[in-house]
């Protein structure tokens, strides 16, 4: 809605009944509610939003970064509407959600993918074979999965064995396929992935990278851009690697291509997002290119306002999400926020919908805010953030803002070391100190729906 102000577009917000409150309503030109709080019958509910669209006859549909974002049916049912649809063709969709089908893309576009499956895995036997392979441990995961979700670690046949039934099943109960594929475990990893644009003209570029390597259970809670810990060979051939994914599917829209890359340097593909995600602001702080903008320039037939020479990165930008959440045991904790304040002064931006008086619904995400910091060094931009968490007064609800101290006076954050058990091992919850429990458990993605 920000950027269709500043572009002179009107819109419309659609809204469930639990979200007639939401501020947001307030800055749209006019408002339609979809249906009840659970998602099933509004923010999921394909005929109900394609009925108010044509009540309020709008021209295009911005579909955020949960719910229908990523459902190839959704955008095929928009455009068949002859209203557009502000993502990828429901083609690349449809390619890239199937996970199996885009390791092979990546494999024909020549980027490395993780040694594993080649295509999906039918039997135990299979399994094993592969993980004789490429050694253990391996993770099975589901093919219409991904972020995580329905991923299981396996240390030997026996482990694989019993992982290889459970994850088949849990795939077709979770995703209605139970497709599933095998990659090598790598160890030590960082989470990197590459922004990218590409407009209905053939031209696609990057917009650099970011690390999301600070997560929980698949859930992010720190990015940062540019990654702390890439040389700048690595970095050139991450995006060059991005963009040959993206043109083998004649990808026009924002996406994303996520990378593991290992202490080494070596880098894998593990997956692509077909949407903009909730990180992408601290691609927009260090670029300077509004992302949601050029969402909108590329759906409404426009060619992109930079080519990849324009494109510069300055500085480091961090972002923090700040979630409903008990810090020690994340456990939502929705309420009303009784007293607020956000921080400001150089550097600092908060994307929310939050307010002094605002009811945080346990029916949808625990995301109240985003905090996003942009200084010229990694150094500034910790000390930045640390001030800015300092200044923020969110009270009626837990957050997790002490999670977020703790883990930036952390040594291993200020010096760039972190991988995948970085945040456990702040926790120092036993539990998930060796990583194994963290990885057996099937989660749902933040960025989707709950
Ligand atoms: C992996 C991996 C190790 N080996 N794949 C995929 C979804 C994302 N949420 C985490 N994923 C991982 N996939 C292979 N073959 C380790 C992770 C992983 C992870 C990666 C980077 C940063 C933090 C992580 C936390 C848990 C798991």
């Amino acid at each position: 809605m920000r950027a269709c102000k500043e572009l002179g577009i009107s819109t419309v917000a659609a809204y469930s009944e639990t979200d007639c409150d939401a501020i947001y309503l307030d800055f749209a030109d006019e408002r339609i509610c979809i249906g009840p709080g659970s998602s099933d019958r509004s923010y999921l509910n394909i005929p109900s939003i394609i009925s108010a669209a044509e009540i309020a006859d709008v021209e295009a549909i911005h579909p955020g970064y949960g719910f229908l974002s990523e459902v190839s049916r959704f955008a095929e049912v928009c455009r068949s509407c002859n209203i557009e649809f502000i993502g990828p063709s429901a083609d690349a969709m449809s390619m890239m959600g199937d996970k199996v089908r885009a390791r092979e893309i990546a494999v024909q576009a020549g980027a490395p993918v993780v040694p594993g499956s080649q295509g999906a895995v039918d039997s135990g036997e299979d399994a094993v074979k592969i993980a004789h392979k490429v050694g253990y441990p391996v993770l099975v995961k589901a093919g219409m999965g991904g972020g995580g979700r329905g991923m299981r670690v396996a240390h030997n046949d026996m482990s694989l064995l019993k992982c290889f039934a459970v994850a088949e099943s849990e795939a077709q109960a979770a995703f209605g396929d139970k497709a599933v594929y095998i990659e090598k475990y790598v160890s030590g990893a960082r989470h990197v992935e590459i922004q990218l644009l590409g407009d209905h003209h053939g031209n696609v570029i990057h917009l650099g990278d970011r690390d999301c390597s600070l997560q929980r259970r698949h859930q992010k809670l720190i990015e940062e851009a540019p990654c702390p810990a890439l040389s700048n060979d690595v970095r050139e051939e991450l995006g060059t690697a991005a963009i040959n994914i993206a043109r083998a599917v004649n990808y026009y829209g924002a996406g994303t291509v996520e990378f593991l890359v290992d202490p080494s340097g070596s880098f894998y593909f593990i997956e692509m997002n077909c949407r903009i995600q909730v990180e992408h602001p601290v691609t927009e702080m260090v670029t300077g290119v509004d992302i949601l903008r050029e969402q909108l320039r590329i759906a409404s037939g426009e060619r992109l306002s930079l080519r990849q020479d324009d494109v510069k990165t300055q500085g480091v930008a961090i972002e923090c999400r700040i979630n409903a959440e008990d810090p020690l045991t994340f456990q939502p904790t929705p309420g009303t926020i009784s007293r607020y304040y956000v921080p400001g002064g150089p550097g600092v931006r908060v994307d929310s919908h939050a307010y002094c008086g605002c009811v945080i619904s346990p029916q949808y995400d625990s995301l109240v805010a985003k905090l996003i910091v942009h200084r010229r060094n990694r150094r500034e931009a910790i000390a930045c953030m640390q001030r800015a968490l300092e200044e923020y007064v969110i009270e009626g609800i837990k957050t997790t803002i002490p999670l977020y101290l703790d883990i930036f006076g952390h040594s291993a954050f200020l010096s760039g070391r972190v991988d995948t058990k970085f945040v456990e091992s702040v926790l120092d919850n036993g539990g998930f100190a060796s990583g194994k429990a963290e990885l057996s458990e099937t989660e749902k993605d933040k960025d989707k729906p709950t």
